[in-house]
């Protein structure tokens, strides 16, 4: 079996805590994290690489230590080192490692400190809340724990819609290329752009049944082809996402693609509307007794029972059969429609790429302008800005733009929001910027009271321009904090400020509930990347999904403007 970039990447990770653990040198330890995440972010397979003979590329921190162990990962599948390493510690303690969110210390404080040794033990401390016995550990660390074990027992497990995107890409791509086959489509809460999915839903019209099947089931990704009939199968595959595939005939394309789209709250609707009218519908089509009058087309299937075709973001039964009906739908806003990005970051704090590769990168997708906007100093973790670095970076910005044609840099920072509400940079330094995005990144536990009324205080402020990640959960490990967002929304209104939809796949940020709450009201969203390096600007594609599941348009999208027009509305007015 294929060994991928990510499997390699993971044996240096476990090396590397294993080493932790033994306090061997950081500098070695640190080596092997950065190999892994170098590994893990090349878009080319090494593996592949090696197979047919060829060098490995020159990579940064790899030198010919790694490079032979990549190689002997690759062509065997094992690593001694790594083999050895495990050896040295209690099997226990070797399996705690392997849970997200623990490392090597806190694994050994728990192992060692609670006498917790083994998985169920684990569990059960959990469970118990002892684990906050442990210095450093809490709730947060709790609840992932659990969930993780219970991914593991075989509880359901819902993947990031980004890890569902790679899976779904490469899975078309393969269909696509086999003989015969007309159509693919990722049907499911995929093609509903929800922020998790549980498994992936693919239908494929095509004349050769049979090397489709073959074709799909020898994927080499697959770990276990879980059932295989004439026209379905359904695979488990080595990522732990599952994949449900249907041939379909043409003649019911259309029908079984409304079915596997779902949700099933919105198929039970248009079910009943069916029934109203005196017809049954299916996954094999729309039938006035046991004649089908519509199948091939979604368009044909909602026209038979009276209604306009529906996008698949909108389908959860939240109103929009109603609004199909009286001919209300939106227009929703696509990628296409964004001019530009209005958080982004650099490696002036904790960005990878330089402002001027970010501007470069974000032109190359037809973008006119972004806005730089880095942490502030007050989030050390990411060596946030002063106001002299800032400063300095207002000076490099208004170089570059006097340089670059057909892209702007805006000049921003994305400031925290202090606890008490106050913003953690001085007012002559923000009142310098085109705009100022705010952002709570500390005290997530307030009441409700409390966060909201720090979020409202924040808006107060005349320089405050957009609220980052409202809720500011994190997928799949921190709920959203408790916050009035109705409260927020109106606020936003009455002081003329924005609600941003973080397009990061581990924020999704705006809900799409509030991104309703916010078209309401009448509150302008961004739509914003949130970009680290060069190739985030990819995220976008999720944000836009999330702003349709919210049923936004793109004039409810602050950054469809262009240039000139976002310059008005960026100046506060209230
Ligand atoms: P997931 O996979 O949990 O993220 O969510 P979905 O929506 O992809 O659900 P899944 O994979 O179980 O089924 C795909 C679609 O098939 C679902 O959206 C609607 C349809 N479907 C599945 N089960 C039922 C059902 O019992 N009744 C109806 N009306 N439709 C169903
Ligand atoms: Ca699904
Ligand atoms: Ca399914």
């Amino acid at each position: 079996m294929p060994v991928h970039n990510a499997e390699i990447a993971s044996v240096f990770r476990e090396i590397a805590d294993l080493l932790d653990l033994e306090q061997a040198n950081p500098f070695r330890i640190r080596a092997y994290r950065n190999a892994a995440r170098t590994v893990e972010e090349l878009a080319t397979d090494l593996a592949e690489l090696i197979a047919a003979g060829k060098e490995l590329p020159r990579l940064p921190g790899i030198g010919a230590d790694l490079a032979g162990k990549i190689r002997e990962i690759a062509t065997t599948g094992h690593c001694a080192t790594l083999d050895q390493l495990r050896k040295a510690e209690p099997p226990g303690l070797v399996e705690f490692l392997t849970l997200p969110g623990l490392g090597p210390k806190r694994a050994k404080a728990i192992y060692d400190e609670l006498g917790v040794h083994t998985l169920n033990q684990l569990h059960r401390a959990a469970k118990d809340h002892r684990l906050r016995q442990v210095a450093g550990l809490g709730e947060a660390t709790e609840r992932r724990i659990i969930e993780a074990i219970e991914a593991r027992a075989g509880k359901p497990v819902r993947h990031k819609l980004s890890v569902a995107a790679k899976i779904a890409d490469s899975l078309v791509a393969l269909l696509r290329g086999a003989p015969g086959v007309r159509t693919v489509e990722v049907a499911g809460s995929y093609r509903r752009s929800k922020e998790t999915v549980g498994d992936l839903d693919i239908l494929v019209g095509a004349d050769k049944v049979n090397e489709v099947m073959d074709r799909f089931t020898r994927y080499d990704e697959v770990a276990e082809v879980m059932a295989r009939g004439p026209t379905r199968a359904t695979v488990m595959l080595r990522s732990g996402m599952q994949v449900d595939l249907r041939l379909v005939p043409d003649e019911v394309f259309g029908a079984a693609l409304v079915y596997f789209t779902g949700s099933k709250a919105h198929n039970i609707a248009i079910r009943r509307r069916a029934q109203e009218r005196g017809l049954k519908i299916s996954e094999y089509g729309v039938f006035r007794g046991t004649r089908r009058i519509a199948g091939s087309t979604e368009e044909q299937v909602y026209r038979a029972i009276g209604l306009p075709w529906i996008a698949p973001e909108l389908r959860e039964d939240q109103g929009e059969i109603a609004a199909a009906e009286a001919g209300a739908l939106p227009v929703l806003v696509k990628l296409a429609d964004l001019a530009g990005d209005l958080h982004c970051h650099s490696r002036a704090t904790d960005g990878h790429n330089t402002i001027r590769e970010m501007a470069e990168a974000a032109r190359a997708i037809g973008l006119s302008y972004i806005a730089m906007t880095e942490h502030s100093r007050h989030l050390t973790v990411a060596h946030g800005l002063d106001p002299r670095r800032l400063l300095r970076q207002i000076d490099e910005i208004d170089r570059l733009n006097e340089n670059l044609s057909g892209i702007t840099i805006l000049k921003g920072i994305e400031v925290d929001i202090l606890e008490d509400g106050r913003l953690d940079l001085p007012d002559d330094v923000l009142g310098r910027l085109d705009l100022v995005v705010g952002a709570v990144h500390s005290a997530f536990n307030l009441s409700r009271e409390r966060q909201t009324k720090r979020v409202l205080l924040a808006m107060d402020h005349p320089h405050f321009t957009i609220l980052a990640h409202p809720s500011g959960r994190l997928i799949p490990e921190r709920q959203p904090f408790d916050l009035d967002m109705a409260a927020v929304v109106r606020h936003a209104k009455a002081r003329g400020c924005f609600l941003e939809l973080n397009a990061h796949p581990d924020r999704l940020d705006l809900l799409d509930t509030h991104c309703r709450m916010a078209k309401e009201a009448g509150v302008l969203v961004a739509i914003s990347s949130d970009a680290h390096r060069t190739f985030d600007f990819a995220n976008l594609r999720f944000g836009v999904g999330q702003a349709r599941r919210g049923w936004l348009e793109r004039d409810d999208v602050l950054n469809t403007r262009p240039l000139a027009r976002l310059r008005t509305l960026l100046k506060r007015t209230m």
